[in-house]
């Protein structure tokens, strides 16, 4: 397997808005990010993913760009910039830029010309389609509640928004658009930037032929996933792209690409395809919700985590390479989700950190996860930001469930959950702003903060530090291959990495139980020695452990 830095590196997430203001607006920024470089280069971090500072009417924080040339206001300026990337790379750090290109803004000037006239020459940058017996083109919904389509007077016609209807979705099929963005992204690459992070990279093509999608019985609108996911054409886009842009850069590249299977993984990571050099998959992600759309509770088991662990891990094998997340920007808060926020939170989040770190692809970081942050219970819909769950909370309630329930749902899945702003310490507004912040801090600040995990002995934040240290010293943990044992247990996760004759046993008990673990026999586990634990290094015994609960070991074969 070819070596390579985006292979060895650990990626940071960060998430702007709600990092560190450093002008007391309110509003994480630029500069806020330069003065926490320091932080981030001491916990081991090698990249940092920015998601969008560009000009935006922040109908979706950022993700509806309206100039793809120009800083946000808020966040600062491109001199802001210049010198965050300048003082990244002097610390050997990188940074990558999100890349949103399946839509841009209705407040584009691309989209202001195109809704003027049929005729317009920017027209076809977009998907215009005449309505059908008075109606919506199809049966499409879009990702952010109600139907795809939304219906402009000036023209007597409607424009396709997979997310919100000030998100029109490019036309890929027109090569003026699609020069467009290479053009865009020759850009910011000679600006010196070392990748990107592709926002739903796997929607850029669409069935031109627009088709109803096969419809859950009772619903008016259907996500209609293959009609406008993970197509042929968008495989020919993506290696278009690679041609013309990508190849010509050193930089690293990671797709956002929901509903994609294994054999779809294989095709946009593997090298000689030349398309993508990793995806962001989301089985682990949506194992949890129903059908319907994300907020729906479905149940979430370790058994399946480690079907679709272990899938991903075997399958892009020498094939292509796997990125590791386990929330972002758009989840739940990891420890909230898969473990206990409360009592073991710490050993928890340590888990989870355990797993993260010890599996082959690269580990992303996402702000606050180092040190444990969790959901968040805001009372009112008001105190909310995000337009996907605001759309949800109308709609639910238009339809007439009780408030109460779909407050439950939004604080389960709501994506605000991650955006609270970053709990650096104690003081007021959890030291991110001496302004009232954007959005309302998560109330467990004092307890949980970045100022405690640095001053604490035992904290998430020093044992995040020493599993990065511990990953990039050993290459079976980046390049090694994976093997699981004891599939079926509910309660207990084991998985071996292997590199020549070096081994490592992962050990990881995702309850709260105590438990009496026997060891699969032809481990001959009594040979292996814990040099990694959450609580204190064990020894094995007889293939025997007693496991506390969420406890995590890391054991090396002697
Ligand atoms: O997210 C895409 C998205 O909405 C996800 O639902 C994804 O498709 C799903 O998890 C797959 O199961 C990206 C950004 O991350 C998000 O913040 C934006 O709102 C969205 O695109 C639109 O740009
Ligand atoms: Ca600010």
């Amino acid at each position: 397997m070819e070596s390579k830095w985006w292979k060895e590196g650990v990626v940071y997430q960060i998430y702007p808005r709600s990092f560190y203001d450093s002008n007391s607006d309110g509003i994480g920024d630029l500069r806020g990010i330069i003065r926490k470089i320091d932080y981030l280069k001491e916990l081991g971090i090698d990249i940092i993913w920015l998601c969008p500072i560009y000009k935006s009417p922040n109908d979706d924080n950022g993700y509806d760009i309206s100039d793809y040339y120009g800083i946000m206001d808020e966040f600062g300026t491109l001199d802001d910039w210049q010198e965050l990337v300048e003082k990244l790379h002097a610390k050997e750090m990188r940074i990558i830029m999100d890349l949103v290109v399946n839509h841009t803004s209705d407040e584009h000037a691309w989209f202001a010309e195109s809704r003027l006239s049929k005729s317009n020459p920017y027209r076809d940058y977009y998907i215009w389609r005449k309505p059908v017996n008075g109606k919506e083109p199809n049966n499409w919904k879009s990702f952010f509640q109600g139907s795809a389509w939304q219906y402009d007077k000036k023209t007597d016609e409607y424009y396709l928004h997979l997310f919100s209807k000030k998100q029109p979705d490019l036309n890929w099929e027109n090569s003026n658009v699609r020069n467009e963005v290479y053009k865009m992204m020759t850009w910011w690459l000679d600006k010196g930037i070392d990748g990107f992070r592709m926002d739903v990279v796997n929607m850029l093509s669409k069935d031109m032929s627009f088709p109803d999608a096969e419809i859950i019985p009772g619903e008016k609108y259907s996500f209609g996933g293959m009609h406008h996911s993970n197509r042929e054409r968008n495989h020919e886009y993506l290696r278009e792209m690679n041609e013309q842009v990508l190849s010509k850069y050193d930089i690293m590249t990671v797709g956002e690409c929901g509903f994609t299977s294994i054999k779809q993984g294989i095709m946009y990571t593997s090298p000689e395809r030349k398309e993508l050099d990793m995806i962001f998959q989301f089985e682990l992600v949506d194992m949890d919700s129903g059908g319907k759309n994300r907020f729906e509770l479905a149940g979430w088991d370790l058994v399946e985590f480690k079907k679709i662990t272990e899938k991903w891990q075997k399958g892009l094998h020498g094939n292509g390479w796997n990125s590791l997340f386990l929330t972002n920007h758009d989840q739940p808060r990891a420890v909230s989700r898969y473990c206990n926020d409360s009592e073991f939170r710490v050993e928890s989040a340590k888990l989870l950190m355990t797993y993260l770190m010890t599996l082959q692809g690269t580990p992303f970081i996402y702000q606050g996860e180092e040190i444990g942050m969790t959901n968040v219970s805001f009372d009112a819909i008001e105190d909310y930001n995000d337009i996907d769950s605001i759309n949800y909370y109308k709609m639910q309630i238009e339809e007439g469930h009780m408030p109460g329930e779909v407050m439950h749902h939004i604080h389960m899945r709501g994506r605000d959950n991650a955006r609270t702003p970053m709990q650096w310490d104690n003081s007021l507004n959890a030291g991110f702003s001496i302004a009232e912040p954007w959005l309302k801090i998560n109330p467990n600040y004092t307890e949980i903060n970045v100022q405690n995990d640095l001053e604490a002995e035992n904290s998430i934040y020093k044992y995040t530090k020493s599993l990065i240290s511990l990953r990039k010293e050993n290459e079976t943990l980046i390049y090694g291959k994976y093997i699981s044992y004891d599939l079926a247990n509910p309660y207990v996760f084991i998985y071996e990495r292997f590199l020549g004759r070096e081994r490592f046993l992962i050990l990881l008990n995702f309850s709260e139980k105590n438990i009496d673990f026997y060891f699969p026999s032809e481990l001959d586990a009594d040979s292996f020695v814990s040099i990694t634990s959450n609580y204190r290094k064990s020894i094995i015994e007889n293939n025997f452990l007693h496991l506390e609960p969420y406890q995590a070991e890391i054991f090396l074969k002697n």
